[in-house]
C-alpha cells in the first residue's frame, strides 16, 4: 500500500494516461485558462465481487491514505454495487469503486471471471501497485467479445483490469468555465465525442450534481489471439451544487452513474 495520497494519484494518473492520451488535450483545453492545473473531482475503479478482489480490497488502499467510506449505490440492471470514499482534504479526488455481482451472471460468464480471478496472486492485491496493475490474466479477443454480449463492464475488466477507468474535472474549480454546457461545447469544438446515453448532461441542479463525459479513447490490447483496438478510458466533468445547509454536495447520483458507466461502450 502507498502511504502518501499524492504519490498514489500520480501513479494512477500516469497509468491512466498511458492508455488515454486524450486526457492531456482535456487539461490543455480546460486548464490552460488558469494558473493551476485542473482539480479532479473523483476517479473510478472497477472490480468483481469475489472475496479476493472485492471493492473493499481496493478501498483498503485508499483507507490507508486517509479516505473514509461515504455512500453506497445499487445498479440492478447492470448487476453492479458501488461505494464512494472521501478524503478530509476536499481538493483530493473522491473515489468511486464498483464491483460486478458475479453470482447474478450466467454460468459461462462466472466461469470466465472465476478463471481470471484465480490467476491473481493473493499478495498482488495488497501490493503497492495493485490499483494500477492492469490485468493478472490472459484472455482472448474471442472471450472479450463473448463477455461483451452479456456485460460491457465484465468485458472492459477482462481487457484492462485494475486501473482508474476515468478521472473527472471538477468544474467548480475551473476559472475559465462556470457551466457544464460551456465545458461540453468547448470539448465538442475541440473534436471530442461526448457520451450521450441519458442525454449529454446527466443529473441537474435539483439533484445537486451535473455530469458529462467523453467516450473512451480506443487503445490497442494484446490478447492471447492477437492485438485489437478497443475502448480504454474516458474523462468526466462534474459540477456540484450547494445543499440547503450551504455545503457542497459530495455524493453521487445512481441514475446518472448508471449512464456514465456506458462511456466505455464502443462508439
Ligand atoms: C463508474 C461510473 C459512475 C459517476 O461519476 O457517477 C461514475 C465507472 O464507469 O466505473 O463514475
Ligand atoms: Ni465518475
Amino acid at each position: 500500500m502507498h502511504n502518501n495520497v499524492d504519490q498514489l494519484f500520480d501513479k494512477l494518473w500516469s497509468n491512466y494516461l498511458s492508455v488515454t492520451p486524450s486526457a492531456v488535450k482535456v487539461h490543455e483545453l480546460l486548464g490552460s485558462t488558469q494558473k493551476d492545473d485542473v482539480i479532479n473531482d473523483h476517479i473510478a475503479l472497477r472490480t468483481f465481487n469475489h472475496e479476493k478482489v472485492g471493492l473493499e480490497k481496493l478501498a483498503s488502499h485508499f483507507i490507508a491514505v486517509g479516505y473514509k467510506e461515504c455512500g453506497e449505490y445499487h445498479f440492478e440492471a447492470k448487476k453492479l454495487y458501488a461505494k464512494h470514499y472521501e478524503h478530509s482534504d476536499p481538493t483530493k479526488p473522491k473515489v468511486f469503486i464498483s464491483e460486478l455481482l458475479v453470482e447474478q451472471c450466467s454460468p459461462e460468464l462466472q466461469a470466465i471471471v472465476n478463471d481470471m480471478v484465480e490467476q491473481i496472486d493473493e499478495s498482488a492485491v495488497t501490493a503497492e501497485d495493485f490499483l494500477y496493475s492492469g490485468t493478472h490474466w490472459q484472455v482472448s479477443h474471442e472471450t472479450y467479445q463473448q463477455l461483451l454480449q452479456e456485460s460491457e463492464y465484465a468485458a472492459w475488466m477482462s481487457a484492462w483490469g485494475y486501473r482508474a477507468n476515468h478521472f473527472t474535472v471538477s468544474i467548480n474549480y475551473l476559472s475559465g468555465f462556470n457551466t457544464i454546457e460551456a465545458v461540453n461545447q468547448a470539448l465538442k469544438d475541440a473534436g471530442f465525442t461526448l457520451n450521450t446515453s441519458g442525454g449529454e448532461i446527466k443529473g441537474s441542479a435539483e439533484v445537486l450534481l451535473e455530469q458529462s463525459s467523453t467516450l473512451a479513447d480506443h487503445h490497442s490490447v494484446i490478447f492471447s489471439d492477437g492485438e485489437f483496438k478497443i475502448p480504454s478510458c474516458f474523462y468526466e466533468f462534474a459540477l456540484r451544487y450547494e445543499q440547503a445547509n450551504g455545503e457542497i454536495y459530495t455524493g453521487f447520483v445512481a441514475a446518472s452513474a448508471d449512464k456514465i458507466f456506458e462511456s466505455t461502450n464502443a462508439r
